[in-house]
């Protein structure tokens, strides 16, 4: 079956996470990829262990508490830049194929939304600076429903907000663990490994493997 919609994860997909630390490289005083590494980390596992748990404190906050830890962890990083890592958040960058590659999309007439954990602000904001919220045909926060990513219910969201079934909407993430959460549900997944990350989640595998969004 064709594929009519693209839902494309936000962060490590379409926007630069790692970024965010990088900008500070020389002032943060420690090595900034583990420590963005860390923070990307711990901002996810609480996402996962929370819906767990059936509670729910978004995403905002979540970066914010995965921020705090990752300076526990990190004594000689510089905490004067909490603030400004944190409003980076608001402006990361795109990556260089993301913008080329809706347009792209949207010539084709196939629709495209970004799908996040992100709160419907933080999504905006980033969509805003990286200048593609208008090649775009939504966005979709699991705000809405309270429940992070892998639950099936967040998958279920961003169909029924296209209004399409599972079949004709393919989810496009670099987060392997993402991936699966799709193909869980019944939807498409296109995997979009930009960093040579190992397979993993056997069985729930993407149809599509790439290295960039240009391969779209
Ligand atoms: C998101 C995170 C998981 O955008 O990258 O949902």
């Amino acid at each position: 079956m064709a594929i009519k919609a693209y839902a494309f994860d936000a962060y490590g997909t379409l926007f630069n996470v790692a970024g965010a630390a990088l900008r500070y490289r020389d002032a943060l005083k420690v090595d900034p990829e583990p420590f963005a590494a860390l923070w990307r980390l711990k901002q996810i596992e609480y996402t996962w262990t929370l819906t767990l748990m059936g509670r729910y404190h978004d995403f905002w906050e979540l970066t914010q508490r995965a921020l705090d830890y990752t300076f526990e962890k990190f004594p000689a990083a510089d905490r004067s830049l909490r603030k400004a890592l944190l409003e980076s958040y608001w402006t990361l960058d795109a990556y260089d194929d993301t913008k080329p590659t809706l347009k792209a999309l949207r010539v084709r007439g196939i629709k495209t939304v970004i799908f996040t954990n992100g709160t419907p602000d933080m999504a905006k904001g980033a969509a805003d600076h990286a200048g593609i919220t208008d090649v775009i045909d939504g966005i979709v926060s699991i705000d809405a429903i309270r429940k992070f990513k892998t639950t099936r219910d967040a998958y279920d969201l961003v169909c029924s907000h296209l209004g399409l079934p599972h079949e004709e909407v393919a989810l496009v993430s670099s987060n392997r663990w993402d991936v699966a959460g799709a193909v869980s549900s019944g939807m498409r997944a296109i995997w979009c490994n930009r960093t040579g990350q190992p397979e993993e989640y056997p069985g729930l595998t993407a149809e599509r493997t790439i290295r960039g969004l240009a391969e779209l």
